[in-house]
């Protein structure tokens, strides 16, 4: 039998260029005829040699992504490879699809996702490649499919009905085996490989110990319902809002103490019994983690995750390495010079730790979005931080926010927060950008606010091994004191532009630690207003969300 392909002309489709992670935009835009498609091929165009091999989709259930799903099947058979291995009802958290990837040798995957972003038919859809290491395409090959969907002339399908993902087994497209899996399994056993469940397993049997899972709608809750409740034994109803819903339940799947407000609450609540909350994101790869009244920043997580890598048994070897985006807290700064191992400074976004985790220079990477992960698989993996902490916690025998607080003694605590303003128009959010750009030789001794500034630069990198620069990737203000405020543009957004604006000040002295965040960061803020014009160029007088 020889395989029909069809081949449909097409025109390109302006800015189908991939952001921080993917492309993603409004599910009205994807759903604009031969759009996805046009983006799938020029993914399909990039790569080469895929002949035979096997392909690894999924995605975390948001609306749109069992018809971009179908669609995607019948171009991978067109497009030659000889398997697709999908997750059961087109479900793969991103963690999940690097586990798959990784474990199968596959040659590459595509994960359907916006990740935090909202869902449903007014909401956002994404897609994002990974290449067979398991970890986000590099910016190089993102940059060569953009390329491409800007002179694209046909894709290429094969006729063939949708395919049952409702139930494991294998399904023959054109000549292409469709291989639907369970979406949990390779991933659980993974994580079980990598920490002590006997122990957590009796952490969680303890009658003074209590913990929730918030999945937020979204497509951890059956991940941790299969690990939490059934392999580690936690009482059934650990795991909340744990079905996976198109449009997350109206809600914003972003774990943070604005969208999981209610996980804060009920941590703050002495009546409500519970020891320590965990939510995840859209897809899987963020985390937060919250203690008995205390939400742990997710720079100093992954400070603390690192300082405690002795009690877990996969990284009490040692870690080689530790990385953190440029805006990330330098927390984690103090703990690698503690240990005497390197810490790497990247841009914002995961696809830049793969090449230091493929080379074995990292262990432990880490962001200020509530993104942390490890060598284990090739991106951020949230239940994998929630695990991490409960083998510590239950090593320990210590709360969350002591631990954290320990820390704080040990290390001095990098006081934190990012202040994000949503919504602006592009043009003005360009404006403030360029013009801080073209301040900057000039800030470097002035003094703001009382603030004497100590040095001021737009973030560029070179990656340590592959010698590839990205350059423009944040400005960065730093203070006499080691204070910094960072300001970048979100690569994630779908409508006009989010301004992120990072603060960070060094507190040593333990008396003043319990300082309210925002208090402590109060000159810093002025600063920033001061010296990017905030105010003045966008009108906004505070920010939409603080975290
Ligand atoms: C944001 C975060 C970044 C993260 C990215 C993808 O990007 O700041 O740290 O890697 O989202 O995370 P941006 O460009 O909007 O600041 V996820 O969980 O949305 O895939
Ligand atoms: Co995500």
């Amino acid at each position: 039998m020889s395989m029909q392909v069809i081949r449909v002309p097409t025109e390109p489709f302006a800015g189908q260029k991939p952001g921080t992670s993917g492309l993603r935009k409004k599910v009205r835009v994807f759903r604009q005829e031969r759009y996805l498609e046009n983006f799938v091929q020029a993914i399909f165009d990039t790569v080469s040699g895929q002949q035979g091999q096997t392909l690894v989709l999924g995605g975390d259930g948001r609306y749109y992504n069992d018809v971009a799903i179908q669609t995607i099947l019948r171009m991978a058979a067109a497009a030659g490879f000889a398997r697709v291995l999908v997750g059961r009802d087109g479900i793969l958290s991103t963690p999940a699809a690097s586990a798959v990837i990784r474990k199968w040798r596959a040659f590459g995957g595509i994960i359907l996702s916006a990740s935090h972003n909202e869902g449903g038919p007014e909401g956002d859809f994404g897609i994002k490649y990974n290449l067979a290491n398991g970890g986000p395409a590099t910016e190089t090959f993102t940059d060569a499919v953009y390329r491409r969907t800007q002179e694209i002339s046909e894709y290429c399908l094969v006729d063939a009905p949708d395919v049952d993902l409702a139930r494991d087994g294998e399904t023959v497209i054109g000549d292409m085996v469709v291989q639907v899996i369970d979406p949990v399994a390779d991933y659980a056993g993974l994580l079980e490989s990598l920490f002590d469940f006997d122990r957590i397993a009796s952490l969680l049997a303890r009658p003074d110990f209590r913990m929730r899972f918030d999945a937020m709608h979204a497509v951890t809750g059956p991940y941790a319902r299969a690990i939490l409740e059934h392999r580690l034994g936690a009482p059934v109803g650990t795991v909340i809002h744990g079905i996976p819903l198109p449009d997350f339940n109206g809600g914003h799947p972003d774990p943070n103490p604005v969208h999981a407000a209610g996980l804060v609450q009920a941590l703050a609540d002495p009546g409500s019994g519970l020891s320590f909350g965990a939510a995840s994101d859209g897809d899987g790869d963020r985390n937060m983690i919250v203690g008995p009244n205390f939400v742990v920043s997710p720079s100093d997580s992954l400070a603390v995750l690192a300082a405690n890598h002795a009690l877990i048994p996969a990284y009490a070897g040692g870690l080689a390495g530790v990385a953190r985006s440029m805006p990330t807290s330098c927390a984690v700064d103090r703990v690698a010079a503690a240990l005497g191992i390197p810490c790497y400074e990247t841009p914002t976004g995961w696809k830049y730790f793969g090449s230091l985790l493929d080379a074995g220079m990292a262990t432990l990477c880490g962001e200020e979005s509530s993104g942390t992960g490890s060598n284990h698989v090739r991106e951020k993996d949230g239940l994998w931080a929630v695990l991490y902490w409960l083998n510590i916690l239950a090593v320990r025998n210590t709360p969350a926010d002591e631990i954290v607080r320990e820390h704080w003694q040990r290390f001095g605590r990098n006081v934190y927060s990012r202040h994000d303003y949503e919504g602006i128009d592009s043009a003005l959010a360009d404006r403030l950008i360029e013009g801080l750009r073209t301040r900057l030789a000039g800030l470097p001794g002035s003094e703001v606010c009382g603030q004497r500034i100590a040095g001021a630069d737009d973030f560029a990198y070179t990656d340590p091994v592959d010698g590839s620069r990205s350059e423009r990737q944040g400005i960065r203000i730093l203070l006499d004191d080691g204070s910094r405020v960072v300001f970048r543009l979100s690569g994630t957004g779908t409508e006009g532009a989010t301004l992120r604006v990072y603060l960070e000040r060094f507190v040593a002295d333990p008396g003043r630690h319990a300082v309210p965040t925002q208090e402590a960061l109060a000159p810093l803020i002025g600063l920033a207003d001061a010296v990017a014009g905030i105010g003045s160029i966008t009108g906004r007088l505070r920010p939409d969300v603080i975290t």
